[in-house]
């Protein structure tokens, strides 16, 4: 006992940011890496997505950060997924500080993930309180009168991941009024009374101090139980067509990396709506000799957003799509074929889709799933 409380000081300190598809979890992320990485600390960062092909992976990596990915399954089904990639990024030197992404569609991520890191793993962590960002959209469409959009299946995980939050982020303010932030406050305190609410811009930075000295805290032992429908939950995560797909592209000329990556996020929106599917997070990485560029799709509704951009111009690159939306996963293989496909004449590029998969997330089973904090057991 007292030999784990003196060690406690050099316990690398495990954050995870949880959160909705497309709420800004790597865009925090990347900006908690750098304000510790400016304080002179070690960081490493632990991503996570059901299949290979990653575009956070490789923007974070592009940012120059130590990046680990857990692939295949969710961090709360490969546990040990989870800290073999922490391991192995500690192999370079200790790091002081992990940050850990979780897939944006899991929740119960107390239970079986940071308990088990608590209760079960053997090496010494300082667990961060659990933030999960929310984007205001989501948030006036879900928590609000109107509802649209979302299934309640899936309106059921949103609800369950601010359940079990420490604390929410409420993200994106720059582009809310005061009216608005108050408005979405309100709503989040009447349905999780007593869960402290941060405002910040992951784009601008705004509320990142406090969102840094939150994140100081110690973890209430008093952590709240949550119960999960994990028939629901598993429904919910099923109704997304989920597809993570690699294309090389050659041309004679040079192309406009940013223009192709708009026009390729542009076309599959176009598909989209004509299928009236609803898109929960489309996103898209360009990579030629030394330049990346980042495109993302937050809605069906939204416009394309340059949220990196590649600033040059290619012969030969490489894209990454990764597509999170309400379709079944065979036509949305479809859709992403023919839009590379329409891309590629439209610039004359010859892209060819390298490698694809297309699923409905599986059942989550958790590796562990613990219900009671140790300190009150
Ligand atoms: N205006 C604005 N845009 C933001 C903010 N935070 C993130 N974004 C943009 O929102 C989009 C999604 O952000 P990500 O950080 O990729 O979201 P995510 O939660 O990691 O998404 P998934 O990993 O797909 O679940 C990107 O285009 C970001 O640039 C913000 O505070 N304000
Ligand atoms: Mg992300």
């Amino acid at each position: 006992m007292t030999k784990k409380a003196e060690s406690m000081p050099l316990a690398p300190r495990f954050i995870m940011i949880g959160g909705f598809l497309g709420a800004g979890k790597t865009t925090a992320i990347a900006r908690l890496a750098n304000h510790y990485r400016s304080l002179g600390k070690r960081v490493v960062i632990v991503t996570n997505d059901q299949a290979a092909d990653l575009v956070d992976t490789l923007l974070l990596r592009s940012h120059g950060f130590d990046v680990g990915e857990v692939a295949g399954s969710c961090f709360c089904c490969d546990f040990n997924g989870l800290t073999q990639a922490v391991e192995s990024l500690g192999e370079a030197g200790r790091p002081d500080v992990i940050l850990a992404e979780p897939v944006g569609s899991c929740t119960d991520l107390v239970a079986t993930v940071i308990r088990p890191l608590e209760q079960i793993y053997q090496q010494p962590l300082q667990i961060a309180p659990y933030g999960v960002i929310i984007k205001p959209s989501h948030g006036f469409k879900i928590l609000g009168e109107g509802g649209g959009g979302f299934s309640p299946k899936a309106e059921y995980i949103f609800r369950k991941q601010l359940e079990e939050a420490d604390f929410v982020v409420l993200n994106r303010i720059d582009e809310l009024s005061p009216e608005r932030v108050a408005e979405i406050e309100g709503m989040l305190e009447r349905e999780f009374p007593g869960i402290p609410v941060l405002r910040t811009s992951a784009l601008t930075g705004d509320g990142f101090d406090e969102l840094a000295r939150q994140l100081e805290n110690s973890v209430s032992p008093a952590r709240r139980q949550m119960d999960v429908d994990y028939d629901t939950y598993a429904e919910g995560e099923a109704e997304l067509g989920w597809l993570n797909a690699q294309a090389e592209c050659d041309a004679n000329q040079k192309v406009s990396l940013d223009q192709f990556l708009v026009g390729l996020i542009a076309l599959l929106q176009g598909q989209l709506l004509a299928h009236q599917a609803e898109v929960a997070h489309l996103k898209a990485i360009v990579m030629a000799d030394g330049i990346q560029g980042v495109a993302n799709l937050i809605s069906s509704q939204s416009k394309p957003v340059l949220s990196l951009p590649a600033g040059g111009q290619a012969k030969r690159f490489d894209v990454v799509v990764n597509a999170r939306v309400g379709i079944a996963p065979e036509r949305l293989e479809a859709i992403v074929r023919d839009a590379f496909m329409l891309v590629g004449e439209e610039f004359a590029v010859d892209c060819r889709v390298k490698t694809l998969q297309s699923f409905r997330p599986g059942r989550p089973v958790p590796t562990h799933r613990l219900v009671n904090d140790a300190a009150s057991e």
